[in-house]
């Protein structure tokens, strides 16, 4: 924490800027070793973007830039930062940095600005991982719900729970020292009522799917048996020739996946080999991926040619469906023998009429898909990342044994461990009660320059 690190911040490839930054008590005077401004100064201004060149050890230019220097503690790190803005490219900021590094500065480990800020107390830990989270986010949904949590909403949420379960204790200890004035049985009752209260709470927080469906996107898996038309609405949904299409049954072997968007939502649309009994050990092997494939889809897309009767396979998929299918009926611009009617009185899933061919019934399906992966990320305080979410839901679980200890009529004290250890768990989330190990874990994930 006590040198100077400094790391290109910009992404690689061709672009108008890269950024050189550096973070550290010598940030200043390595800036000054290397830059030198268009017009003379006695000081640099902090905060304030400067015109001027980047010279090597013998006053070479090595590029034109714009620098700033911001002066602790009102930076991204509170330590002393500063920019070297070089043109686009990674030569003039290698250049650059390598100057840097000459004058005194090391090279920043991954996250390692990002971590300075955690470590000298400007964010918590949520908030740092939010960081990550924006970065990384591919859709709109999930960009805004890692914004809310940068905002500190998860933080908010820890503050407001471990509040409240110190009241908590605070009664526990009343009721334990001042036993004529806060009644045992009273106290015990009001503790356990809160607590269910507090838990309900939480779990509420912890959609684990919807999440992952943030994070990650969903998964839409289409599958049936061969030649009903699996890879020709793979097709229709990309609005491209992705997939190869012909009458030969078994046509499609591996997975082919490919992403799109689906009512604003980032998606994963996969294809797969047509399911039957086969001796083609190539085909066997692409039978047993799709059927893995579907046992880890969020939408199952069941397809069925309404052109011919249904074969064993087909009822097998439609009577094994559960809550993530979508019964398509493809080919319905050919004379039907499978009717929806039929499949009704199958089964009790959604059913869409559709032609890969003429496009028609189309829409429906896509709303009908959108409509099952939709990740409302309006819904208030859901928590968003995996490592908060197993910790809440860890703290839930402390609590609830609390419930259960005083329930079969154990002490208050007993009770008060778990609320106690509930509450430390709760302060990992946010970084209180947190081990260098988990710190070092999250942020090498982050990039270098972050
Ligand atoms: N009339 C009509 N034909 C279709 C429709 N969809 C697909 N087909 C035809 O059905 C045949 C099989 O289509 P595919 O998309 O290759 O079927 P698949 O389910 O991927 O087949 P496998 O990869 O062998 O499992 C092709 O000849 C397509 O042109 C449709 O909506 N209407
Ligand atoms: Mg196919």
């Amino acid at each position: 924490m006590s040198d100077t690190i400094a790391a290109i911040a910009t992404a690689r490839g061709a672009g108008c800027i890269s950024i050189v930054r550096l973070s550290g008590k010598k940030a200043g005077v390595i800036m000054s070793g290397m830059f030198r401004p268009a017009v003379k100064r006695e000081k640099y201004d902090s905060h304030r973007l400067m015109y001027g060149w980047a010279i090597d050890g013998d006053g070479e230019t090595l590029d034109e830039v714009l620098a700033v220097i911001m002066r602790a503690p009102f930076t991204y790190t509170r330590e002393e930062v500063v920019e070297i803005h070089c043109h686009g490219g990674r030569l003039c900021a290698e250049a650059v940095l390598r100057r840097a590094l000459e004058l005194g500065a090391r090279m920043a480990e991954p996250g390692e600005f990002t971590r300075r800020a955690f470590m000298n107390g400007r964010i918590d830990l949520t908030r740092a991982e939010a960081v990550m989270q924006l970065i990384g986010a591919n859709a709109q949904a999930a960009a805004r719900a890692s914004l809310r949590q940068l905002e500190g909403g998860v933080s908010g949420f820890v503050k407001q729970v471990s509040e409240e379960l110190t009241g908590l204790l605070a009664l526990i200890e009343a009721s334990d020292d001042f036993p004529d004035e806060v009644e045992e049985e009273a106290a015990a009752d009001r503790v356990v009522y809160d607590l269910e209260v507090l838990i309900k709470d939480i779990r509420a927080r912890c959609d684990v799917r919807h999440a992952r469906l943030l994070r990650e996107g969903a998964s839409i898996v289409l599958a049936g048996r061969p030649n009903v038309g699996k890879s020709s609405l793979m097709n229709a949904l990309l609005n491209r020739e992705r997939a190869i299409v012909t009458d030969i049954p078994g046509t499609t072997r591996d997975v082919l996946t490919e992403r799109l968007m689906i009512g604003g939502v980032l998606a994963e649309l996969s294809d797969t080999a047509g399911r039957r009994d086969t001796q083609d050990p190539i085909e066997k092997i692409g039978v047993d991926r799709a059927i893995r494939a579907t046992e880890a889809a969020d939408v199952l897309l069941i397809v069925i040619d309404a052109a011919e009767a249904l074969a064993p396979e087909d009822e097998a998929l439609i009577r094994g469906a559960d809550e993530r299918a979508i019964i398509c009926l493809n080919k319905s611009d050919l004379p039907s023998v499978v009717t929806r009617g039929a499949l009704e009185a199958m089964t009790g899933v959604t059913i869409c009429e559709v032609s890969a061919q003429t496009g028609q019934g189309m829409e429906a399906l896509t709303n009908e898909i959108a409509r099952r992966i939709s990740a409302d990320d309006e819904q208030d305080g859901l928590l968003m990342a995996q490592r908060h979410i197993d910790l809440a839901l860890r703290a839930a679980d402390q609590l609830q044994n609390a419930v259960d200890a005083i329930r079969s009529g154990m002490s208050l004290d007993t009770a008060a461990i778990d609320l106690r250890e509930a509450m430390t768990t709760l302060g990992q989330i946010t970084g209180q009660d947190v081990t260098e190990e988990v710190i070092d874990n999250i942020f090498s994930r982050f990039c270098v320059g972050k």
